[in-house]
């Protein structure tokens, strides 16, 4: 009986303790960095000034420019890895990463790392997913032709799933790491719609959140027509695979 007690004592503490809300002690800032010394002082100079420094960062970094030296100046952890394109390396960066909360997000300035204590909010009220909408405040510093493209590829997206999402390609998103593990990701250029589009047809509770979108510093990695194909080709790929899981 007091053997009883002390276990159901333990179990209401652990309960207790998975209860807690995470702070920024509990969460991996992750992103794919390629030849982006133009940005990468900036974005991890907000993320220190927004979470306190408190906050795990990982790069995986494919650069043959100073990122890497800049990230390591700024504590973050480094992987190198040959460039071989955005899934493969932020792939890698949310295996990586060691936190309960992963968030992803491009290293080129383009994303509100303002919105970090928000996105942990949403994640604390429950959701396993936040994914930050762009195209809820108009994306103006997107070009024109990606702005179109996104709203397309949501479009399209949305009608395969049957809900309505925004903003599928968006980089920067909260994950609760169960989702990050329970799932197999297969997608390179396209995983960033395939990391909303397998949890949501998983029934995750997935949550947009509106955020600004600033104009990049430094090159786009991204070539907007071969890689807007690809994207297409994922989504329609992985809705019908978890379609018919
Ligand atoms: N390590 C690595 N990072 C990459 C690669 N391709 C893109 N990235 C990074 O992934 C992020 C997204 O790329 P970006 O050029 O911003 O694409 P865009 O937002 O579609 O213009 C950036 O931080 C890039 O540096 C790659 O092959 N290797
Ligand atoms: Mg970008």
């Amino acid at each position: 009986m007091s053997q009883q007690q002390g276990e159901s004592g333990e179990a209401a503490r652990d309960v207790a303790a998975a209860d807690e809300p995470f702070t920024f002690d509990d969460l991996s800032i992750v992103m794919g960095t390629y030849n982006e010394e133009a940005a990468i002082g900036t974005v991890l100079s907000d993320i220190e000034r927004v979470t306190d420094g408190r906050t795990e960062v990982v790069c995986i970094d494919g650069s043959d420019d100073r990122t890497p030296d800049i990230a390591r100046e700024h504590g973050a952890t480094v992987v190198e890895q040959e460039p071989q394109g955005y899934g493969v390396a932020v792939r890698e960066a949310l295996l990586t990463a060691s936190r309960p909360v992963v968030v992803t997000t491009d290293c080129d300035d383009t994303y509100p790392m303002d919105a970090l204590p928000a996105f942990l909010d949403l994640v604390n009220e429950g959701y396993d997913v936040v994914s930050g909408d762009r195209l809820y405040y108009g994306a103006d510093a997107m070009p024109a032709f990606n702005r179109l493209g996104n709203a397309a590829f949501a479009a399209i997206a949305s009608v395969l799933m049957g809900e309505r999402v925004h903003d599928t390609t968006t980089g920067m998103r909260a994950y609760r790491r169960e989702v990050i593990e329970k799932i197999e990701w297969t997608e390179n250029t396209g995983l960033s719609a395939e990391l909303i589009v397998r949890p949501l047809m998983r029934g995750y509770e997935v949550r947009e959140e509106p955020i600004t979108y600033a104009e990049r510093a430094g090159e786009t990695k991204l070539d907007p027509i071969q890689g807007g194909a690809e994207i297409l080709k994922s989504i329609v790929t992985v809705s019908l695979e978890e379609r018919f899981r």
